[in-house]
């Protein structure tokens, strides 16, 4: 209908008008010069390597646009269902590099770029990070946005536009400083939709009433209003013209009667301070992973965004003009963790309060719109609201959400009239002081499937934190989708020589829509010059990490040393304490031995990167100790470049991006069981280098891929985590021997002040070891000195990485979209290319 009410003359005129995308050296050039000139308003004699940047990125931004317009167009016109992500976490790092490779443009932007003097690598480095997640789950959103668009998916992400990201992370004196991550300076990347707004409420009560039909009518009247205002990010796929939105959501005060009131009767400041208090609401990304808190700003957080977003997606259906019962026909909505399960009362409150559907008809249509992620077993992460809390910001849904849990709980009583029990087991209300609102248990009833992340994870969950819902809803409702990664940033883009290299062979860069192609490299495993290429690949992204290191911490490390890289967030169950006590323990050794064993040693250099949340003192005390070790070890003129130990400070995408090419060996090793899935596991093996793990998480399906013989496993199995609890609070336990030698040598003040670091091993020695970092060390250890001695063996050493690197395809991202897109929502593909032309 509104493609039909535009007249003639008028698409004549954007026929003829419509800006084209520039496609050789010369107009690329043109565009650069003209955004200096006259959007940044420089010229030749103040450009520098920043607005150099500014321009580039105006140029490309101009390309997407035009394709992000006409795909929108195209998937209005089509009409057909869409997908809705709902994380409030993107990690999406820089978007230049990947925006100039999207579309095919890299080589002209580097020959323009040089015409006007610039290296492309230095005009790249000056964006800054969109850091608006914490770990795996952010990017984890981020790599499935990239798939989505990738594979013309009808696809929108839903998230917040925090202010600040993720902190800075600084290392002083050996400790974690957090600085402000403002980002916002400037941001090419965004379009804020003044047009686009949603008045948001909280607080206030509810209203019951009825009209003169006799009908029951339910309001949540009062309260306060934040407006949400759309900020639309285009997301580019990969050699296609479809260019997917992401729309964060910034708050600020709504533009009522309210504050003109105060405005005008002098109260200047404080409608300011209203302001600046609705501001908050989008001010700052919580940096916590796999830890909850409770803090009303996080709700707070939560509603806001679910709030905003679902309107948005009703607003869009509504434009259709179908009937309600199609709803779940055009909309599928994915929760990315349970963080958006506000999204399921406050869908329900729209349909019942507001669009005057019945209960039953509205609650069929939630639960068949929306689908859950779960991404953790660890009891601290899962979420829980307290009742009054709820109940004082959100009275509506409080209500709604007793409502659902009624009607689930007497359909639990109806099928199982027998088990008392299992009520309270699975009520959403956790009956403790205060109560709880169990967010998981709400996700799960208000779904119509749950996954877990890896095959392992899904298991765990349905045996263990789920157990009861399966019995309830059968084990149906539950599936696996394990994690991957998009081979476009992590190989691609990352690693160009490697890509280029696979492509040379394979034919072209197809592999990289297809990523199961790389089988294909298994036949070239024994062929001499690949196989040099190959490792002088991984010589050369060693050298750029070594640079790297040495402008960051002053430290020189050798690149023909073994790469011992372990980056992620700091955490008890990843246990970055059992890799520095393995440190430790190589240091001893190597003190012990004469210079002449000594120089016959496979040399090391041992680099760790990630961040502690602000309030985590244990995550803390583990970076402190490794940067004193380190501070130890490097300066030991006995050991020379045997071993070196390298904190990196600030691990982010951008720096994993020159990081996880340079490995020889990267760590995975959580207590078994408790790391949901992990994905720099895939992008270290995808790069060229192996793998020390535990039986845990996607670890395990990466061994079934590329084989056990080329992984390098230690330590006890999942199923006997349990047990091994157990014994350490209940039996007599005594510590392994090497592990009790590495204690004392922390104890004797070797590594500085030996009371920084008592709680850390009395967690082991006197507290139960809760991640079994004891039972482990000694498997951990002698698994260590096998990787040493296959290192030795060059021509093994490659046939395992490239055999590994062929043997990857199942981890992309595009086989988890794909997967989703069958299994969960129902959606198809639309072929740009297929559309008819929107004007
Ligand atoms: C990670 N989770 C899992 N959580 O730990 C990891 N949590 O195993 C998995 O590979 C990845 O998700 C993707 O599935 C997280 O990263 C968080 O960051 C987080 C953030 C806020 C609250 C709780």
């Amino acid at each position: 209908a509104v493609e039909a009410s535009i007249p003639e003359p008028q698409r004549a005129a954007w026929r003829k008008y419509t800006p084209q995308p520039f496609t050789t050296q010369e107009e690329f050039e043109k565009e650069i010069i003209r955004h200096i000139e006259t959007t940044l308003a420089r010229s030749l004699y103040n450009c520098d390597e920043f607005a150099t940047y500014a321009g580039t990125a105006l140029a490309f931004r101009d390309r997407l646009v035009l394709d992000w317009n006409k795909t929108q167009q195209n998937q209005t016109f089509a009409d057909q269902k869409r997908v809705y992500y709902l994380s409030l976490e993107f990690l999406m790092g820089r978007a230049l590099d990947n925006a100039m490779l999207n579309v095919d443009q890299k080589d002209v932007a580097t020959k323009g770029l040089a015409d006007l003097g610039f290296r492309v690598e230095d005009i790249i480095k000056q964006e800054h990070d969109a850091a608006l997640g914490n770990g795996g789950l952010g990017r984890l959103a981020a790599c499935f946005l990239d798939s989505l668009a990738s594979l013309n998916y009808p696809a929108w992400g839903y998230g917040l536009r925090y202010r600040y990201g993720i902190f800075k992370q600084e290392i002083i004196d050996g400790y974690q400083v957090e600085v402000p991550d403002y980002w916002l300076d400037f941001n090419p990347w965004e379009f804020q939709r003044h047009d686009v707004t949603v008045d948001i409420q909280f607080y206030g009560h509810v209203d019951r009433w009825q009209d003169e039909e006799g009908k029951q009518h339910t309001e949540w009247v009062g309260g306060e209003i934040v407006q949400a205002v759309a900020f639309d990010v285009p997301v580019p796929g990969y050699k296609t013209a479809t260019v997917n939105n992401l729309r964060l959501w910034g708050s600020k005060a709504a533009s009522g009667e309210f504050d003109f009131q105060k405005f005008n009767s002098g109260e200047y400041e404080s409608s300011v301070a209203d302001q600046q208090s609705a501001e908050t609401i989008s001010a700052v990304l919580y940096p916590n992973d796999n830890l909850e808190r409770g803090k009303e700003l996080r709700l707070k957080q939560q509603y806001f965004w679910c709030a905003a977003s679902l309107y948005d997606i009703v607003r869009r259906f509504k434009k259709t003009k179908r009937a309600w019962k199609d709803f779940p026909n055009q909309v599928a909505i994915q929760l990315n963790d349970t963080h958006p399960t506000l999204a399921i009362p406050e869908l329900q409150r729209i349909l019942v309060d507001i669009e005057g559907l019945d209960w039953d008809e509205a609650w069929h249509i939630v639960s068949k719109t929306f689908g859950y992620t779960n991404h953790t077993v660890l009891p601290e992460a899962l979420e829980k609201w307290s009742v009054p809390l709820m109940q004082h910001l959100l009275p509506r849904h409080l209500q709604i959400i007793y409502d659902i849990n009624l009607q689930f709980l007497q359909f639990v009583e109806r099928t199982f009239p027998k088990e008392r029990e299992l009520l309270s087991r699975v009520s959403i209300i956790e009956e403790s002081s205060p109560k709880m609102v169990r967010m998981a248990f709400l996700a799960i009833i208000g779904s119509h499937k749950v996954n877990g992340v890896a095959e392992l994870h899904s298991d765990l969950i349905k045996s263990t934190i789920f157990k009861d819902f399966v019995k309830v809803f059968g084990p149906d409702k539950f599936t696996n989708v394990t994690n991957g990664i998009t081979p476009r940033r992590w190989l691609h883009q990352a690693n160009p020589r490697l890509s280029a290299l696979i492509a040379s062979k394979l034919g072209g860069h197809e592999f990289l829509k297809d990523l199961t192609q790389l089988h294909k490299l298994e036949e070239w495993v024994d062929d001499k010059e690949f196989r040099k290429e190959f490792r002088e690949i991984k010589y050369a992204n060693k050298v750029r990490l070594a640079k790297h290191i040495k402008e960051s911490t002053g430290i020189t490390v050798n690149p023909a040393a073994l790469f011992d890289i372990q980056v992620k967030r700091i955490h008890e169950y990843k246990r970055q304490q059992l890799n520095i006590f393995g440190v430790i323990h190589r240091y001893l050794q190597l003190k012990a031995m004469t210079p002449e064993e000594r120089k016959k040693q496979v040399p090391r250099v041992s680099i760790f990167g990630g961040k502690a949340a602000p309030g985590y003192w244990m995550a803390k005390t583990v970076i402190h100790l490794i940067n004193k070790v380190g501070d130890v070890i490097n300066n030991d003129q006995d050991i020379g470049d045997a071993l070196k130990v390298i904190f990196l400070e600030d691990y982010n995408v951008s720096k994993a991006e020159i990081i996880c090419p340079a490995s020889d060996i990267s760590e995975h090793i959580s207590t078994a069981g408790t790391e949901a899935s992990g994905t720099s596991n895939m992008k270290f093996v995808l790069n060229g280098g192996l793998i020390i793990g535990t039986c845990d998480g996607a670890n395990i399906e990466i061994t079934r891929e590329i084989g056990q013989e080329n992984i390098f496993l230690f330590g006890n199995l999942a199923e006997n985590v349990d047990e091994l609890r157990h014994n350490h609070v209940y039996k007599q336990y005594v510590l392994d021997e090497s592990l009790a030698k590495v204690f004392d040598t922390i104890h004797s003040g070797t590594f500085g002040d030996a009371s920084s670091f008592t709680a850390l091993l009395n967690g082991i020695v006197e507290h139960g070891d809760y991640y079994l970092v004891s039972d482990d060390f000694d498997s951990y250890i002698k698994t260590q000195s096998l990787i040493d001695e296959t290192y030795k063996n060059v021509e093994e050493w490659t046939t395992k990485t490239i055999t590994s690197v062929a043997r990857m395809g199942f981890f992309t991202a595009d086989r988890c979209i794909e997967e989703y897109a069958d299994m969960i929502w129902n959606v198809e593909p639309l072929n740009p290319t297929k559309e008819k032309d929107t004007v």
